[in-house]
């Protein structure tokens, strides 16, 4: 086990002189009881080990832990990198016992600031795909395994196999995992999907049961997309001519037996900053090379849908688990991220750099009104997807979030959200527009969020400052000599879809466009507020 402590190590707080150790009086520590961490079992795999899960899922099992040990101990988890930088997570767990800390914050000012720091304990392990992809197939094909759960951004589900993963997935079904003829020295680096698509089919040929596949990124029906990658893998593998055995019987156990819950999955986690871990010390009286920095608020709702059940009781310490979570995944993704998009490039351009900034900005508060009452709250009302109950929750669901905007103590960073700006409006805003527009709403706030974003990526090319996009290369083609600027952008028929083709909606776009160009991003604010 690789050095796993049999007593779970504390958080390194550090002594005043005399000796003794006394908390700050804004800081509370959330002290773990005393458990023989031997006894846990990882009954669950993640894959995408960043500070989202950490704060989240994470947060979860062990609170679950602290209450019931006995149950929660077969539920802990090993972690999976799959990206290069991961092995940096890797190395610091590993430094630290597999233990880490969450520093939750709030408050409006010195007098108000406050944390909570809370050291989680519900991680095992964490193994590394691209170093060992064989030891990580054969880890989540261990039948201990019930749960294999990703937060891989929503970029990841796009990303296509590859040659090693039709190699991973070939052996699997052929019963040849271990087999004596060596894989070929080139190998690419298994992909996310060929990693769990190899593991299922190991699981499919040895008669095992399957695990659970479960998605905790912001994607609405994260589940149909999931279970979409992994039928769909088994059929790329068919039409690739790579796999000599008929996978007729494994594609139908990937649909039937294989489940593949929908989540909601909400909690602001801010990347780390330098300046966090060396202020550390002054104020929390700890110190930590890689502490996770989020909001207090946390929320889960989790459909239960699970391979013969086998789920951690999580109802026990907060989540939600239903029936129907497209509701508030509905509700969540548009309120929340789509907002937080929709402001990230408004907030850049007047110049700011945190969201509580944009937020107390009384323009950009105003518009983020309009963005959320006037063109998301319709089209959730209208939704059919939507249950109705819910949509009564909406103005007061809006202004909590507008609340946790609000917190300067989080310090979430505007260029962070700007992050693959495409594929979240690929997969989170563009249906507002359209079904905006269907409603015969003038949709002028969402135009402004996309001119925004235009301008943002313009000023990021014309700068020579990397846009951090994965589908960079496309979205800055525009404006890079040669390009045509924003008629090229609104082009992207990958990314706007018909939007692309709407006379209506690309005006209105060029009117935002122009206005923020020859005016600035406060007139701009005025034209779209009425001011
Ligand atoms: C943010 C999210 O990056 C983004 O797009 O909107 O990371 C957001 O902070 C979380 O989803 C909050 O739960």
């Amino acid at each position: 086990d690789g050095g796993f402590p049999v007593v779970r190590a504390e958080i390194r707080r550090i002594a005043s002189p005399d000796g003794t150790v006394v908390d700050l009086p804004n800081v509370t520590f959330k002290r773990p009881p005393a458990v023989d961490r031997a006894a846990c079992k990882s009954g669950m795999m993640h894959i995408g080990v960043g500070g989202f899960h950490r704060s989240h899922q994470q947060a979860f099992m062990n609170e679950l832990l602290d209450v019931n040990f006995d149950v929660a101990k077969n539920w802990c988890t090993t972690g999976v990198g799959v990206m290069p930088n991961d092995s940096a997570m890797r190395d610091y767990l590993r430094d630290n016992d597999w233990t880490y800390p969450i520093v939750a914050r709030s408050g409006t000012d010195a007098s108000t600031m406050r944390a909570e720091v809370e050291e989680v304990y519900a991680l095992r392990d964490m193994i590394l795909a691209f170093e060992d992809p064989i030891a990580c197939i054969e880890a989540m094909a261990n039948p201990d395994v019930k749960i294999v759960s990703l937060t891989i951004t929503e970029f990841g589900y796009r990303v296509p196999l590859n040659s090693s993963d039709f190699k991973f997935i070939e052996r699997a079904l052929n019963g040849e995992m271990d087999c004596e003829t060596p894989y070929p020295e080139d190998m690419e680096k298994p992909s996310t999907f060929g990693i769990i698509c190899a593991a299922a089919a190991a699981r499919f040929e040895r008669g095992q049961r399957p695990f659970t596949l479960m998605s905790c990124d912001n994607l609405p029906h994260n589940g149909d997309v999931c279970k979409g990658r992994m039928t769909s893998a088994a059929e790329e593998l068919v039409c690739a001519g790579l796999c000599s055995v008929s996978l007729d019987e494994f594609v139908v156990w990937l649909q039937n037996e294989v489940r593949y819950p929908s989540t909601m999955v909400d909690r602001i986690t801010p990347a780390t900053s330098w300046d966090d871990i060396a202020t550390m010390p002054d104020k929390y009286g700890f110190e930590d090379k890689w502490p996770v920095m989020c909001e207090p608020y946390k929320h889960w709702v989790i459909e239960d849908d699970f391979v013969d059940g086998a789920r951690p009781p999580w109802e026990t310490v907060g989540a939600t688990l239903t029936k129907d979570v497209v509701s508030h995944e509905l509700m969540k993704v548009r309120l929340l991220n789509v907002t937080h998009s929709a402001m990230c490039y408004v907030g850049i351009l007047a110049g700011l750099t945190h969201v509580h900034e944009a937020c107390l900005h009384s323009k950009i508060r105003s518009y983020l009104e309009l963005v959320m009452l006037e063109e998301i709250a319709p089209t959730l009302r209208a939704n059919p997807e939507m249950d109705k109950s819910l949509c009564d929750r909406i103005p007061s669901y809006a202004r909590s979030v507008l609340e946790r905007f609000e917190n300067v103590a989080v310090k979430d960073q505007l260029d962070r959200i700007a992050m693959d700006g495409s594929e979240k409006f690929r997969v989170q805003g563009s249906g507002v527009i359209r079904e905006g527009i269907a409603l015969g709403l003038p949709m002028d706030a969402f135009a402004l969020y996309v001119a925004a974003w235009a301008h943002f990526v313009k000023r990021e090319v014309e700068a020579g400052v990397e846009v951090k996009d994965m589908g960079a290369q496309g979205v800055t083609a525009p404006f890079r000599p040669g390009g045509t600027g924003l008629p090229a952008f609104l082009d992207m028929v990958d990314i706007f879809g018909d939007l692309a083709m709407d006379l209506t909606w690309r005006q209105n776009v060029t009117r935002m466009y122009d206005t923020i160009n020859e005016h600035g991003m406060e007139f701009a604010l005025d034209v779209v507020l009425g001011t």
